[in-house]
């Protein structure tokens, strides 16, 4: 008599892992963007965060498809390139009660959306901000972007003269309260960091090395998964423990160390790619705490409290007279 298929294994709110994937990828095979797809869908599920309690945010890029092909269940925004941070923004001082994930790329944050990625991390809003980093614009044939390493080769052969910006130094100094790097072929650390970065309460900016295979994956990359075998130093042993769950790890928990700017910088000129988490505060304000926002959704308050009545209108208005 045949056996009945096992059950599949619940997270903590009752929900099998199934109910966190999306639909099936679009991106080349082998591109660095669907593992750490993979790896948000094992962080929600073993947070056992609620699907529809997720908004998904995006811009424009291989990257910034990605929302597409994890937790269908949460809410979806892809917005226009570069500028992921000023609809997030929206959104989350809209209803600041879901948990917001977005994810970039190197071009959509570093060239295009600059100018609102440098905004975004000085208000500490809680979000997670990932940029899954090639160092080419890979949806638009493989440019090099703005966190291409200098010397770094295209397969053209034409190389990068510009020295690369570095967003995780850029994110800590602009006010972050988690800000970390991480690589999409090491599964242990980035899935203990997204845990991690669920758990924090403001914003969280993810560096995540991505190879593109098909433009930046050859000899000569500073952004292939042979360079980041090689010279990929990681800074700490990290894990995370949540609240909920038995402690149970085969190392030591929770180590987190502050990074001098120094040492960032340092790395690059030795080639060398620091990965973990380089900073965290967990005390700084959020931006909906120095708002002083109410605690339910601003987009759900009935118009009984969010339109004046005629009365306090006139007030306002003889008190200008
Ligand atoms: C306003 C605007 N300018 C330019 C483009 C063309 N464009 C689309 S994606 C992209 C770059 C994407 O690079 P990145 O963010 O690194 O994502 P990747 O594809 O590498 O994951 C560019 C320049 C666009 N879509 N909109
Ligand atoms: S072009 Fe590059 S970044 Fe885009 S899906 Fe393919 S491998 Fe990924
Ligand atoms: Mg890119």
């Amino acid at each position: 008599m045949a056996t009945a298929p096992a059950a599949p294994k619940l997270n903590h709110i009752g929900l099998p892992v199934l109910e966190y994937r999306g639909g099936k990828t679009t991106l080349c095979a082998g591109c660095g963007h669907n593992a750490i797809s993979e790896r948000i869908i094992d962080a929600m599920y073993q947070m056992g965060v609620e699907p529809e309690r997720v908004m998904k945010m995006s811009g424009i890029g291989c990257s910034s498809k990605s929302p597409a092909y994890f937790m269908s269940r949460a809410h979806s925004f892809n917005s226009v390139h570069g500028r992921m941070p000023s609809v997030s923004t929206g959104a989350i001082l809209a209803n600041h009660t879901m948990t917001t994930i977005g994810v970039s790329g190197d071009g959509d944050t570093a060239s295009i959306g600059m100018g609102q990625f440098v905004h975004m991390m000085r208000r500490n809003l809680p979000m997670i901000y990932i940029i899954e980093d090639n160092g080419v614009y890979g949806l638009t044939k493989g440019q090099f972007s703005a966190t291409a390493d200098i010397g770094s080769r295209l397969k053209t052969g034409v190389v990068n003269d510009l020295a690369a910006i570095d967003t995780c130094a850029l994110a800590i100094q602009l006010g972050a309260t988690f800000v970390g790097r991480s690589f999409s072929g090491d599964k242990k650390q980035l899935l203990s960091m997204l845990k991690a970065a669920i758990a924090h309460k403001g914003t969280v900016m993810l560096d995540v090395i991505s190879p593109c295979v098909t433009f930046n994956d050859h000899e000569g990359s500073t952004k292939s998964y042979k360079f980041m075998q090689e010279y990929d130093e990681p800074i700490n042993e990290i894990d995370f423990v949540a609240s909920f769950d038995e402690i149970e790890v085969d190392y030591q928990s929770g180590e987190v160390f502050e990074v001098e700017m120094q040492t960032l910088m340092e790395a690059h000129s030795k080639n060398e790619i620091l990965t973990g988490v380089f900073y965290i505060d967990t005390q700084k304000p959020t931006f909906i705490d120095l708002l002083n926002i109410v605690d339910e959704p601003l987009g759900q308050l009935p118009e009984s409290v969010t339109r004046p009545p005629k009365s306090a209108l006139e007030g306002l208005m003889a008190s200008l007279r």
